[in-house]
């Protein structure tokens, strides 16, 4: 798909959006944009906006790629939102958007979604970065990018490619491209490495402890419950072994729920944890989404016990087989 950007001239203020608590991928690729927007209008001036703060680790990143803070207007000529999935995950920032006059651009590789106010959208859900599409967008825009920039798109496909785990032979020929303008792969890998949260960490062991199995079709699904790092919960499931995970929490009278899959159960059983899940249990009632292997959704009804339930009566349906604890 072709990128094209507005007449340059006429851009002044640029906002880049990144989804809310922003990990690495949505602000390192925020990055590169604002430096490859840097050669092909120089007068602009760019903000990264970041609703809702970030993770630890962005933390970290950004310091070592810093950006200038944004600027606060009430309204800006190019907004380019990068790696967002559902407008939800903008915060405040969805209503800005829906009603800037500016030029509204998308960059992501989370399915597309409908009534999205975008007047234009690079989408590839193939890759398993944002960051992969804004170096397809260097190249498409002949923007020579600086050792740094390859360097901060380069940590960002190895955070978000699970260390290019789920790489394709395109990402690997971006990440070769990258070297060659001089990012360094360990150097990238270091900085992904961070001491532990011990809050994370406690959230983990007490939800592997109130974790309660189920078998369907020799499936394994393993849910839980806990207040905080749902996401982070649920893949450490699927690491201790279970197919799919599902970890649900109650957090300001609103139900979170983090799902993980294993690539062999979503292969076998063509389950994608977005829309067959997350989509559908949030439809009406919240909001939800995500790939077929890495889903979130946000309920503002319900509760824990009842939102289980109804995933694992969903699994049920989906896989044909109804799950049967294993205590
Ligand atoms: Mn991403």
């Amino acid at each position: 798909m072709a990128f094209v950007l507005p007449e340059t001239k006429s851009v002044k203020s640029v906002a880049i959006l990144c989804h809310r608590h922003a990990d690495a991928d949505t602000y390192l690729s925020a990055y590169a944009i604002s430096f490859i927007l840097g050669k092909i209008m120089p007068d602009a001036r760019v903000s990264i906006i970041i609703p809702d703060g970030m993770s630890m680790l962005t933390k970290k990143l950004a310091e070592s790629f810093s950006h200038p803070p944004p600027e606060h207007r009430e309204d800006y000529d190019l907004i380019i939102a990068v790696d967002i999935g559902h407008l939800e995950l903008l915060g405040d920032w969805a209503e800005k958007l829906r009603s800037s006059s500016g030029v509204k651009v998308l960059i992501d590789h989370h399915p597309p979604q409908d009534h999205s106010p975008y007047d234009q959208a690079l989408i590839d859900t193939s890759s398993s970065s944002a960051a992969e599409l804004v170096y397809g967008v260097s190249k498409q825009l002949g923007v020579a990018l600086e050792p740094k920039v390859a360097q901060a798109l380069l940590v960002a496909i190895l955070f978000d490619s699970q260390y290019l785990s789920i790489a394709s032979p395109r990402t690997l020929r971006a990440v070769l491209d990258l070297v060659d303008v001089g990012a360094n792969l360990d150097e990238a890998r270091a900085c992904l490495r961070s001491s532990p949260d011990y809050g994370e960490v406690i959230a983990k062991l007490k939800a592997a402890k109130r974790s309660r199995i189920y078998r369907a079709k020799s499936w394994v699904i393993a849910v839980s419950t806990v207040g905080s790092f749902q996401a982070n919960v649920a893949r450490s499931l699927t690491q201790l072994g279970a197919d799919v995970a599902l970890v649900v929490g109650e957090v300001d009278s609103e139900v979170k729920g983090s799902l993980r899959a294993h690539q062999r159960f979503q292969t076998e059983t063509r389950i994608h944890l977005g829309t067959d899940i997350a989509e559908a249990i949030s439809k009406g009632r919240g909001y939800g989404g995500g790939h077929p292997t890495a889903a979130s959704f946000t309920l503002t009804s319900g509760d824990e016990a009842s939102t289980l339930s109804r995933f694992l009566a969903m699994m049920g349906e989906l896989l044909k087989e109804k799950p049967v604890e294993i205590t």
